[in-house]
């Protein structure tokens, strides 16, 4: 330890010597110029601390080794970070309107927030819980990124070409989800109902017989086109379930392929009631010592229903609870008290679940569930006539590991990590055979503090068939006192943590003032292409294509049909063409608008005063902005990015006459 902090110094010193000598600090002296060791010594900084600012240390002009998409919480949005520097490189707007990007201004962007004109307006925000990088062979592609909105039982569509949603699509059946997973093949995302509700819905009142007959859980396998780019409900299907609470899932892969494993609590089917002194909604629905996690053959499911076997319930195919139990498609694992965690393996061998008031992770082999599947070893069945799986038949191993087990993530050397949200620690752990063998398997072997409430946890690749080891990042959700007060709402905290040793490091702290992020996934970066401009002037972002109504220089022009008037604009430094656009109060404006600019980062935006009017034009994009001009006067509008000297002359008028 003590050597390497030596060399550590002693390199970094030899370095700024070199860059002194060569005369690269300029007109700095070598009083001015602050000198490495006073530095420390007055920062009082440990050895640890300076080789952690040097490794998560990436020059200017350099690139992140790798990009970090993390869940935007109640925010709504994605947020995208380079790692290990923990720069806030994106967001991206998905179930909120984001300004900057003007999602949810232009009209292709606004048909997207309203769910392809299903929704009867559109909702102003989303609870973000599960980023899911679309994935080849159970490895992330870099293609497509999903992500669930936990409030509204949405899941929506990012295209990582441009960073930009592209679809958000709503449960017909279910009023909230959780768990948003893809399969190894990207085939389906699966979300699961968080909170259990009438199904099909309409007004059951909530007594517990009611409960129990009438509201259900639904396991919903949205179909993934990936050519198109979209999910398609017509191709999609649900799997309906007891009226437990259905919370995280993972595909199966490998000899576990075709399955799935969810993760269920409140299999008491507790319905609070505290003013009519039933018990609090928690104490109802933590009672049992064992819940059940779900033990799904989805491919058979998708069999049945193609064969015919499902109905069809507000525009999408359902399997039937007693057909899915009939079929062997529904079996259930007895799981320690108030799970959440589900986490399959690399080999998809094990299954790992974390139970919140269980100190031990409860570790399932996919072999010895299928062949308690094949004996019929089922210690019962549930209510709904679901077979039970007797524990100790499908039980591999238990590893105490902790207060509050959440969520495990694995690196490349059989070790699993396990986010312990009581203690407020990152435990490390190993795996069994294959991954360790003899003594060495199913332990527990270094654990690191973490400040504070630790959710979830996330490694580099780490829930995909190749984890890369590395890094790790602790998603804390209270941070006390790791950073200076701003008003009683405070930051969530990310620390990044070094796993490559055999001991965890705790490396830096990143606040996150938006929202409550819940899971990131986190992929190097060469493995996403995206676009630095769009591959053709006039592109529509929303069909990626040329768009017919794109413009070219010198083809501007202002057209009016009945009370409609359509403008066919281009945008490039410095000004829009048109720049005077006349209509009377009570038109309806279409305005086209194409960036034609060819290069990086000279993006115009495009406001229209007190018309809600604000886009973002990114070179080469083609958008469209419709408004009724129900207000005369005369509004400037301007290009709100700082694009070029001429910027703020980049500007023009709209005269609504009256
Ligand atoms: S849940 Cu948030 S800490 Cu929605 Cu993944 Cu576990
Ligand atoms: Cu274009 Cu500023």
């Amino acid at each position: 330890m003590r050597q390497r902090w030596i060399v550590g110094v002693a390199v970094v010193l030899a370095l700024l010597l070199l860059a002194v000598a060569g005369g690269r600090f300029g007109v700095s002296t070598a009083t001015s110029t602050p000198n490495l060791e006073g530095l420390i010594k007055a920062k009082g900084l440990t050895p640890d601390q300076v080789r952690a600012a040097v490794q998560t240390f990436v020059p200017p002009g350099k690139y992140d080794e790798y990009l970090m998409f993390a869940s935007g919480g109640q925010s709504g949005q994605v947020l995208v970070f380079g790692m290990p520097s923990m720069r806030l490189l994106r967001v991206i707007g998905v179930f909120s309107p984001e300004p900057w990007q003007g999602y949810g201004f232009s009209t292709e962007t606004q048909g997207i927030l309203r769910e392809q004109a299903q929704a009867r307006e559109a909702l102003t925000w989303g609870d973000t819980h599960h980023p899911a990088i679309s994935e080849t062979n159970a490895e992330y592609d870099g293609q497509f990124l999903f992500i669930n909105d936990k409030a509204n039982a949405r899941m929506a569509v990012i295209d990582l070409r441009d960073f930009s949603t592209k679809q958000i699509v709503r449960n017909p059946n279910a009023y909230s989800n959780h768990g948003a997973v893809v399969s190894p093949n990207t085939e389906y995302i699966l979300e699961g109902t968080q909170y259990a509700a009438p199904f099909p819905f309409k007004y059951v009142p909530l007594t517990q017989e009611n409960y129990n007959t009438h509201y259900r859980g639904l396991a919903t396998f949205w179909k993934f086109d990936r050519a198109k780019g979209r999910i398609d409900p017509s191709r999609s299907f649900q799997i309906e379930l007891p009226p437990y609470w259905q919370d995280l899932s993972d595909f199966g892969k490998f000899e576990s392929d075709g399955w799935v494993y969810m993760n269920s609590f409140n299999t008491e089917r507790a319905i609070g009631g505290t003013l009519a002194k039933q018990p609090a909604m928690e104490i109802g629905a933590s009672a049992r010592d064992m819940d059940y996690m779900h033990v799904i053959n989805y491919k058979k499911a998708a069999e049945l229903i193609a064969q015919g076997k499902g109905t069809t319930v507000n525009g999408i195919k359902v399997l039937s609870l007693k057909d899915a139990v009939a079929n062997g498609v529904l079996y259930f694992a007895p799981e320690p008290k108030s799970p959440h965690g589900n986490d399959i393996a690399p080999r998809g061998d094990y299954i790992v679940v974390g139970g919140k008031l269980d100190p031990n992770v409860t570790v399932y082999s996919h072999k010895k569930i299928q062949q308690a599947i094949k004996d019929k070893a089922f210690s019962g069945t549930d209510p709904y006539g679901v077979p039970i799986l007797a524990f100790d038949r499908v039980m591999e191993a238990q590893v105490k590991i902790g207060l509050g087990p959440l969520h495990t993530q694995f690196d490349d050397r059989g070790n699993a990590y396990t986010s312990l949200f009581l203690d407020s620690a990152v435990a490390k752990w190993t795996l069994g055979a294959p991954y360790k063998k003899g003594g060495d398997a199913w332990k527990l072997v270094d654990k690191l503090p973490v400040q504070y409430n630790i959710g979830h946890l996330a490694a580099v690749t780490g829930d995909t068939a190749k984890p890369g080891g590395k890094y790790l990042v602790a998603l804390n959700k209270w941070s006390v006192d790791q950073y200076t007060n701003v008003g009683p709402l405070f930051p969530q905290n990310f620390q990044l943590i070094d796993i490559s040793g055999d001991k965890m490091v705790l490396l830096s702290n990143t606040p996150v003032g938006l929202a409550e992020p819940h899971l990131v996934q986190i992929i190097p970066l060469e493995k996403v292409k995206s676009w630095a401009v769009y591959p053709e002037v006039g592109t529509n972002p929303l069909t990626m294509k040329l768009d017919p109504n794109a413009t070219t220089i010198g083809k501007e022009r202002i057209v009016r049909k009945g009370t409609t008037v359509e403008v066919w604009m281009t945008a490039m430094r410095s000004h829009f063409t048109p720049d005077r656009i006349q209509v009377k109060k009570g038109d309806t404006v279409i305005l086209y608008i194409t960036n034609i600019e060819r290069a990086k980062d000279a993006i115009h935006g495009f406001a229209i005063d007190r018309y809600n009017v604000n886009l973002s034009l990114e070179p080469g994009k083609f958008e469209t902005v419709r408004f009724v001009a129900d207000r005369a006067g005369v509004f400037p509008f301007y290009c709100t990015e700082f694009c070029s000297a001429l910027h703020l002359e980049m500007a023009g008028y709209l005269e609504v006459a009256p």
